[in-house]
Order: C-alpha cells, then sequence, then structure tokens
C-alpha cells in the first residue's frame, strides 16, 4: 500500500550502531545534480553525525546512474573501504532509456554486494518526475540519502557481527 505521506528516513538514532573507524566510498552521478548533490550532502551529514571521520569518506563522481556500478567496483578493489555507498536520480523521460538504466543498475549493484562479500548500497532514485525526486531528496519524502547511509553503517556492522568468528 502507498504511505503518502511516510517520511522514509525515519529511523531511531538510539538504534545505529557507532561508525567510528568505519570507511566509505560515496559515489555520486552528475545526471539531475540538484537532486544527488542533496544527497550526498544528506549521506556525508549522516555519516559523520556517526562519528565516521570526515578522512574516511572518499567521495568520487560519474556521469550518470549508469556508471555507478563500474566506479563502486573501482572502489572496492582499490579503496580500503567497508562499504561504498551509490547514490543516483534516474528520471523517467519519454523512452525506455529509463528502464535499461534502472535495470542495469540495479542489477549490477546486487551482483556487486555478493563477489565483493562487502555493502554496496542502492542509492538511486528512480521517479516518474522531478516533483518525487526533490520529495525523496530532503522533501515530503525525507532524503535518501540519509538511508543510504543509515543503511551502510548497519550493513557493516552487522558483517562485522556475523564474520568475527
Ligand atoms: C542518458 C541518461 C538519461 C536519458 N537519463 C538519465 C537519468 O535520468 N539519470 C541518470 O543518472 N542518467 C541518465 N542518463 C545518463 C546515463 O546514466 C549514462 O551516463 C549514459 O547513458 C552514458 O553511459
Amino acid at each position: 500500500m502507498l504511505e503518502k505521506n511516510k517520511n522514509l528516513s525515519g529511523f531511531k538514532s538510539d538504534d545505529m550502531p557507532d561508525a567510528e573507524g568505519m570507511t566509505f566510498a560515496i559515489i555520486v552521478s552528475d545526471w539531475n545534480t540538484e537532486i544527488t548533490e542533496a544527497l550526498k550532502e544528506a549521506a556525508v551529514e549522516t555519516l559523520l553525525a556517526h562519528h565516521v571521520l570526515s578522512e574516511n569518506i572518499d567521495i568520487h563522481h560519474v556521469p550518470g546512474s549508469f556508471e555507478l556500478p563500474l566506479a563502486a567496483q573501482w572502489a572496492l578493489e582499490h579503496l580500503e573501504v567497508d562499504a561504498v555507498i551509490c547514490l543516483g536520480c534516474v528520471i523517467q523521460g519519454e523512452t525506455r532509456h529509463f528502464e535499461f538504466i534502472c535495470q542495469s543498475v540495479s542489477q549490477s549493484i546486487a551482483q556487486l554486494n555478493l563477489n565483493y562479500a562487502r555493502p554496496v548500497i542502492f542509492g538511486v532514485l528512480t521517479t516518474y518526475n522531478i516533483q518525487q525526486a526533490l520529495e525523496r531528496a530532503g522533501g515530503t519524502h525525507g532524503n535518501k540519502g540519509t538511508e543510504a547511509a543509515v543503511t551502510a553503517i548497519k550493513m557493516v556492522e552487522l558483517g562485522r557481527k556475523i564474520t568475527a568468528n
């Protein structure tokens, strides 16, 4: 059921692990930059609020969302990161381009999680219009960048717990 006014970024700060010592890469798509910059700012703010050191946040930009998976793979292979956060915004146009990009990016990111056994977060908005994107980039539906950072921290913590022994 569609929960029209649900703030998707609602989470309890008390339930969050302390992220001091965790390391992250953030890959940001420069297509629809008004949106993706807002996602990036929220993600960085959230990581810092949970005590991630600014030198442990490595930010890189790619031209469009289609390029996110390859940059994430480079980050996994060449940077010392516990998790990668991918941020993008794909807005439906008049052609089927939207479907191909969304499918490719979501499937490739899912595959990276499994291939590298490290969290690669899908912080990509896939909306019908710019208004829906604005609502999810600091508007009435919260900020997907915040959610992506929260998810990254939680998954790093969970991975450490499960693989500790
Ligand atoms: C080409 C394209 C189009 C039409 N729309 C978007 C979009 O809404 N969001 C986005 O992140 N990227 C878009 N792109 C660019 C592609 O992601 C990609 O950069 C190009 O197809 C080059 O590989």
